[in-house]
């Protein structure tokens, strides 16, 4: 078997994609709350108010997750539901519902796995400037020091932060994500610079205090590329795309894992990003890099390169009609090799895959089912690929497919299915896709049905 026998088999949610319960039992309000009240900020005006209603309905989805054969659970907090001003009075109701999951999951013989923060940002610290203030990576600590001191007795796994490419680029450039701000690259760098200690700070918390010893990871976008071929100069290109820094905006992956990997940002980033890198105070460098204990990574596809005439990559546009997912992402199996294949040798630790999936157009058919053959496909193609990668020798622990169940997907609202449960937004009613009973196949077999 290429799978290791402990291979951590496991699906991904993030607490405002899923729980709903936006106004309940004291839970504050989010910059994603927000957001959502900004007209035609997200498609057809959808909010995540009730979303899956996951807050309600956990001990079903628990019961689903224990069916598919999970082997581990990714899910996240929602920071204001604990600390409903994002600071000081801790929501005792909100923590309660962590609990009340924890214990479900363990009950079922499934392995939580926390991300402290999955972009649903208190609104109050917003308010206050929210990653732009220089306390941010305090507030940050300080609200992981309530979890972990809640939880860390059956918690060992946890990840700080989802995707900052996403909340710091999408929320705070782009302006497509909550908050929705459009800033200057100085201040967006500025925002990153405080994540990236904040997420330090909430490393060193969780090693300080956890009851039980943790394991901590990260979750940042896999930005990968892959070689258009397999001469020795095409894979020198990919690998060169993805450790540089090429143009002024944060879709990379050094800029973020060089500082909390490898204790410096990389020279490449300084000098493009010129005078709007951020200022590093003395002994920044030092709080971000706390090495984390594995690699998670979220991996969706990968952008194909060749080496030019003089080595450097050049983009290999994808043929015309390659196949694309409801998102309009390409889908490029090779990407769970190259993607931790690289990761794993720069940075050196285990990876897991803490995110991977398609977007379907998937509808309850005639017979009452949800047949999605498409996912079956995309799936068993990207993990053969990683198990390419673990036969190769790259050291990969775990994969977690997004999404358990289809949810709200940010800007997109429910246009995207995601998951590998259907669920009907009217009734909430849950349907395992086809897909998941194919999941649960890989997952008896570990890996020896793919
Ligand atoms: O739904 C998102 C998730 O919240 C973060 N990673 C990508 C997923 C699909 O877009």
């Amino acid at each position: 078997m290429v799978f290791p026998g402990d291979f951590i088999w496991g699906a991904a949610t993030a607490s405002y994609q899923v729980e709903g319960a936006a106004f309940e039992d004291g839970k504050g309000a989010s910059v994603w709350d927000m957001m959502c009240r900004k007209e035609n900020a997200i498609w057809n005006n959808q909010t995540g108010d009730v979303a899956c209603d996951h807050y309600h309905r956990y001990v079903e989805d628990v019961a689903l997750m224990q069916h598919i054969g999970l082997k581990a659970y990714r899910f996240s907090i929602s920071w204001p539901r604990v600390l409903p001003d994002g600071v000081g009075a801790v929501n005792q109701k909100g923590l309660a519902f962590y609990d009340r999951l924890v214990d479900a999951l363990l009950a079922a013989g499934i392995t939580p796995f926390i991300t402290l923060f999955h972009w649903d940002y208190p609104y109050a610290l917003y308010c206050r400037g929210g990653w732009l203030n220089a306390d941010s990576p305090q507030w940050f600590a300080d609200y992981a020091a309530v979890a972990v001191d809640r939880l860390s007795d059956r918690v060992q796994h946890w990840i700080p932060q989802n995707e900052p490419q996403c909340f710091i680029g999408l929320g705070h450039l782009d302006g497509t994500h909550a908050p929705g701000d459009r800033l200057a690259l100085a201040e967006v760098l500025r925002a990153a610079h405080h994540s990236l200690l904040a997420h330090g700070r909430a490393v060193q918390t969780i090693r300080a205090r956890a009851k039980s010893k943790p394991q901590v990871g990260c979750a940042p976008v896999g930005v990968v590329s892959m070689p258009a071929t397999d001469s020795p100069a095409d894979i020198a290109a990919a690998m060169k795309a993805m450790e540089s820094i090429a143009a002024r905006h944060l879709w990379n992956n050094t800029w973020w894992s060089d500082p909390i990997f490898l204790g410096r940002y990389p020279h490449d980033g300084l000098k493009l990003f010129g005078s709007a890198a951020p200022k590093v105070g003395p002994g920044d460098m030092q709080i971000i890099h706390q090495p984390p204990d594995f690699f998670g990574v979220n991996i969706y596809h990968g952008a194909c390169v060749k080496a030019g005439p003089d080595g450097n990559p050049v983009t290999v546009p994808q043929p015309d009609g390659h196949a694309l997912t409801a998102f309009r992402w390409p889908v490029t199996p090779e990407a769970l090799y190259w993607g931790p294949k690289f990761l794993f040798e720069r940075y050196g630790r285990p990876v897991i895959i803490t995110e991977n999936g398609m977007a379907g157009l998937d509808w309850p058919a005639l017979d009452g089912q949800v047949h999605d053959p498409q996912r079956i496909d995309y799936t068993a193609r990207y993990l053969r690929e990683l198990r390419r990668a673990i036969a190769d020798g790259v050291d990969v622990r775990g994969y977690f497919h997004w999404s358990l169940m289809d949810n709200f997907e940010w800007a997109e609202g429910y246009r995207q299915r995601f998951g590998l449960v259907h669920v009907d937004y009217a009734t909430q009613a849950r349907t395992p896709k086809d897909s998941a009973r194919w999941y649960a196949r890989v997952i008896a077999t570990n890996g020896g049905d793919l």
